[in-house]
């Protein structure tokens, strides 16, 4: 598939989605976002595809938001659609069968962090720097944010980030849960500035180490079985939103419809026979 800013690869089962706006360090744009949900929607009926990543095409930047020359327009029906069309790409993304990983690396602001929230696992490199600048531009974060980050850091700490706007780095992200692994294997580089020799780390470096990270994580999740892929995160992402009761009613009634694949006979099967599982989807 070819996109106006994007660049959609699949290799070894693995759809790599590369938001490519360098210039604006890959702010998102309607047409981005318009791009990024179909894409989502390409690789979920991939069956070829099994895991999808989402990373930034620029060395210092995931995403640095949602494109402000675009904000700056907005009027109440334009802001409210803008925010829907947002948030039902962030849905498909968290509602996709498929694991969802966001390979960062940089600037990961606004619409981008919410963008991250929305993927099911957030690897990071340890130059990330993620923040919800909205409210310092006379906005609110829009595109899910201020639902997805109190789920997964708690009230009090999404709060602070909202309210003041500061930049949380990977090592903070990490240590809050906003982050799954901060990748360390940073390389440095000499560079000139102001007439000084300065050692400054080589993001071009760290960015494909996020992206090799993210890349053997998806390999040991293709070696699993994709409907128990399935039912998993419906049941992680979906039983979040119940009560105790209903999410093990839920768990349950997905087991019991795991039960009849004949992947479930075949994993089985070859654990007792001491072999590798061949699984088809089935
Ligand atoms: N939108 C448009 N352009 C951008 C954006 C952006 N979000 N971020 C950076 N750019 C552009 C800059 O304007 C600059 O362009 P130019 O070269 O033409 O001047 C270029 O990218 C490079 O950026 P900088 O020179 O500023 O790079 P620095 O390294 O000096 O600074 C920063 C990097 C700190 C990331 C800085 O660019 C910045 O503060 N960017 C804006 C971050 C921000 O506020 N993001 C939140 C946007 S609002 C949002 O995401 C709302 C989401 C919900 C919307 C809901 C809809 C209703």
């Amino acid at each position: 598939m070819t996109f106006e800013n994007l660049i959609y690869e699949i290799k070894d089962n693995v759809c790599t989605i590369t938001i490519n706006r360098p210039k604006v360090l890959n702010a998102l744009n309607q047409t981005t976002i318009h791009e990024i949900g179909k894409a989502i929607a390409e690789a979920e009926k991939d069956e070829n595809v099994r895991v999808i990543i989402f990373i930034g095409s620029a060395e210092k930047s995931f995403v640095a938001g949602a494109d402000i020359n675009e904000l700056a327009l907005m009027n109440p029906m334009t802001g409210k659609e803008t925010s829907w069309a947002g948030q039902s790409v962030a849905l498909a993304i968290e509602n996709c069968s498929k694991p969802v990983i966001a390979a960062i690396n940089g600037f990961t602001l606004g619409g981008g962090c919410e963008l991250a929230l929305a993927c099911h696992i957030r690897i990071a490199g340890e130059n990330a720097v993620f923040g919800l600048p909205e409210l310092g531009l006379g906005i609110i974060p829009g595109f899910g944010g201020t639902q997805r980050l109190p789920r997964l850091v708690g009230k009090g700490k999404a709060l602070e980030i909202m309210l003041t706007g500061d930049f949380v780095n990977a090592e903070e992200a990490y240590r809050i849960g906003l982050v799954n692994k901060v990748i360390k294997h940073t390389e440095f580089m000499e560079i000139e500035k102001d007439g000084k020799k300065k050692t400054v780390p080589n993001l071009e470096v760290t960015r494909e180490n996020v992206l090799k990270a993210a890349l053997e994580m998806a390999q040991k999740i293709v070696t699993k079985a994709p409907i128990s892929i399935k039912c998993g995160i419906e049941a992680v992402t979906r039983g979040l939103e119940m009560n105790l009761y209903e999410g093990l009613c839920l768990e349950s009634n997905l087991f019991g419809l795991i039960s009849s694949t004949e992947d479930m006979k075949e994993g089985m099967n070859a654990f007792l026979e001491k072999r590798k599982p061949t699984f088809k989807n089935k």
